[in-house]
C-alpha cells in the first residue's frame, strides 16, 4: 500500500500534504470535509484521538500502520519516505535550532494561540485572569517569532526545514478558528510571502483545500464558525 494522508479540510493536517509535496514523494491524499465543524465519523474512526492529521502506511509485515499527531507524522514521513530530507540530525549545523523550533510550534505556540483565542479580542472574559495572561503571552510569542524571522529566512536558519512545515498552519489557516492580526509583525508577514511563493505549498493547498482562501496576509479571515452559521459543532 502507498503512504496515505488523511486530510481533514481546513485543519492542521494541511501540514502533511505540504510536506509530501516538498519532499517530492508519492502519496495518496484522501480529503474529508468537516461535518459541520469537527471531523466526520469516518475520520474519527481512523484513530482513537479522532483528530487530524492521520496517516496510514504499510507496516512492513503485511498490515497497516496508523499514525496521528502532526509532529510524529512529519518525522515519520521525513525519515521513512524522505531519506531524512528537511529533518536535520545531530551532525547538521542547524540541528539544535531545528529541534527547538520544530517542537516550539505544537509545544508552546499553538496551545498559546488556542487559549488566547477562546475569548475573542474585545469580548468579556468573565473575569478569568488566564484569558488576559494568554493574550499577553500570545503577543510575546509573536514578537519573539518576528525577532527570529528578522535574522533568517526560515525558522531553523537559512534553510527550509520541517520546522517551517509545523509552523505555518498556526499562522495561517488557524486564523479561521482563532482570529488575530499580524500587521505589527513585518518579518512574519515577509516570511508568509516566502511560504506562499513555494511551489510545494501552492501544489499542496490546491490539492488539499482547493476551496479555502489562503490566509497569508496581516488580517484574519471571517471566522469558520460564522461561515457554518450554527452553534452545533
Ligand atoms: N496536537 C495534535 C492536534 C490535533 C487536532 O486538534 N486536530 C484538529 C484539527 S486542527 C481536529 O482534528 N479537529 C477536529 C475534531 O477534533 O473533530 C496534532 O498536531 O496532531
Amino acid at each position: 500500500m502507498v503512504l496515505t494522508v488523511h486530510h481533514l479540510q481546513v485543519s492542521q493536517s494541511e501540514r502533511i500534504p505540504w510536506l509530501c509535496e516538498e519532499l517530492g514523494i508519492s502519496y495518496e491524499l484522501k480529503n474529508y470535509q468537516r461535518a459541520p465543524a469537527l471531523a466526520p465519523p469516518e475520520y474519527k474512526a481512523l484513530h482513537w484521538t479522532g483528530s487530524a492529521p492521520v496517516i496510514t502506511d504499510d507496516d512492513g509485515n503485511g498490515g497497516v500502520l496508523t499514525l496521528a499527531e502532526s509532529g510524529a507524522c512529519v518525522q515519520y514521513i521525513c525519515e521513512k519516505h524522505g531519506g531524512g530530507k528537511l529533518f536535520p540530525t545531530a551532525s547538521h549545523p542547524l540541528y539544535a535550532d531545528f529541534l527547538y523550533w520544530f517542537h516550539w510550534t505544537n509545544g508552546t505556540f499553538t496551545p498559546t494561540i488556542g487559549r488566547a483565542g477562546m475569548v475573542p479580542d474585545g469580548k468579556d472574559d468573565g473575569g478569568n485572569p488566564m484569558v488576559a495572561f494568554y493574550k499577553q503571552k500570545r503577543q510575546a510569542m509573536f514578537q519573539g517569532l518576528d525577532d527570529r524571522l528578522a535574522t533568517c529566512d526560515w525558522l531553523a536558519g537559512n534553510e527550509f526545514t520541517a520546522a517551517d512545515v509545523m509552523l505555518v498552519f498556526t499562522l495561517t489557516t488557524f486564523r479561521y478558528f482563532s482570529a488575530f492580526d499580524l500587521g505589527a509583525y513585518p518579518h512574519i508577514l515577509t516570511y508568509l510571502q516566502r511560504v506562499g511563493a513555494r511551489e510545494g505549498y501552492q501544489r499542496a493547498m490546491k490539492k488539499a483545500d482547493p476551496d479555502m482562501k489562503l490566509v497569508l496576509g496581516a488580517e484574519a479571515p471571517e471566522s469558520f464558525f460564522k461561515q457554518i452559521k450554527g452553534s452545533a459543532l
